[in-house]
């Protein structure tokens, strides 16, 4: 029997409790050696970030994965009741007691973490970005040649085809935020002609956050991943129904694109990003931009629902 290579997954993430669960199922997947956690004040504060990070880790006995935290800051910070909600994850039953105070010295620069895997890496590297894409471009730009050891990067962003998610002043609505945090590095990031997958608003707009899943997902609550999980996204409910401010499965489906991109439909097209203005942050399409970018157009529903009830019926193994 053969067993096919994992591939080595950099995961940058931005806190909030989607993308938490990314990191888990990443955890989970068979077919991925995560190999470093970068994470981006973005949707959070670093701090609480970093704190949930060390907790799942250590819960999964996955201490030995390096953490990083960034210290970079868009342009359009996200609103400080956003970034503050994970906080309540720390608090949760399942996570309150697990001690981080040993591991939080491990913590170095996202900068540091994500030059240093790329570095070292001997295989190319896939890049899972489910939150902005700031850490990553401040790298590239530092060493435009670790390029080279990227095989693909994933990232939760834009709004193709439909309406973005920023509601705030003098902005015309047309943006998703993690593109819209830092404008600047996302329309920078499209010129390293990277291999790049756009998992958009397009996609994600059909698995909100809904009753009828979290129902499923309580049924199985007697393994960990799966009460984690109904827990994590049990503080985001609030958010529904009011139309603007659904929470939606964002990151993790961006993650599940990593072990099943048969349940996507997807488009190569070439595409750019406004940088500034009323409309910064929209990633458009632009014929002869050269910039391609293969983004996620739909998803096959019931196929990532069982795919996810499968993976988070489970719990750690320590
Ligand atoms: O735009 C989606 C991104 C995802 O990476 N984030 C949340 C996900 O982690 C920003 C966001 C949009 N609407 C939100 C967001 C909301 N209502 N609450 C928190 N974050
Ligand atoms: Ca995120």
């Amino acid at each position: 029997m053969t067993t096919s290579a994992k591939i080595s997954v950099l995961l940058d993430h931005d806190g909030s409790a989607d993308d938490f669960l990314s990191m888990v199922l990443l955890l989970l997947m068979d077919n991925v050696d995560l190999i470093g956690v970068s994470i981006t004040p973005a949707d959070c504060y670093g701090e609480n970030a970093v704190e949930t990070t060390l907790k799942l880790l250590s819960k999964a006995g996955r201490l030995d994965i390096p953490v990083g935290l960034g210290n970079l800051h868009g342009i359009n910070a996200f609103p400080s009741e956003w970034r503050a909600r994970p906080k309540i994850l720390n608090a949760l039953p399942l996570l309150i007691n697990i001690d981080t105070t040993a591991s939080l010295s491990t913590v170095v620069s996202s900068q540091i973490l994500l030059t240093q895997k790329l570095k070292e890496a001997e295989a190319p590297v896939s890049i899972l970005l489910t939150g902005p894409c700031t850490n990553l471009v401040q790298v590239l730009a530092q060493d435009p040649s670790l390029a080279q050891k990227i095989g693909s990067v994933v990232w939760m962003a834009g709004a193709i085809d439909v309406v973005g998610n920023v509601r705030t002043f003098n902005h015309d609505g047309s943006a998703e935020w993690n593109v819209f945090w830092d404008p600047i590095s996302s329309a920078k990031l499209l010129q390293y002609s990277l291999p790049l997958t756009f998992i958009p608003l397009d996609a994600t707009n059909a698995v909100p956050v809904t009753f009828d899943f979290l129902k499923r997902l309580a049924l199985q609550s007697n393994h960990f991943y799966s009460d984690l999980a109904g827990q994590f996204w049990a503080t985001t409910i609030d958010t529904i129904p009011s139309y603007d401010y659904t929470y939606f499965m964002w990151d993790v489906l961006a993650t599940s694109y990593l072990a099943i991109p048969e349940a996507f439909t997807t488009e190569t097209i070439e595409i750019d990003i406004l940088s500034s203005g009323p409309g910064a942050g929209r990633t458009y399409r632009k014929p002869g931009s050269g910039q391609w970018v293969t983004i996620a157009t739909g998803v096959n529903k019931d196929h990532f629902y069982t795919y996810l009830l499968d993976k988070f019926n489970q719990s750690p193994t320590t």
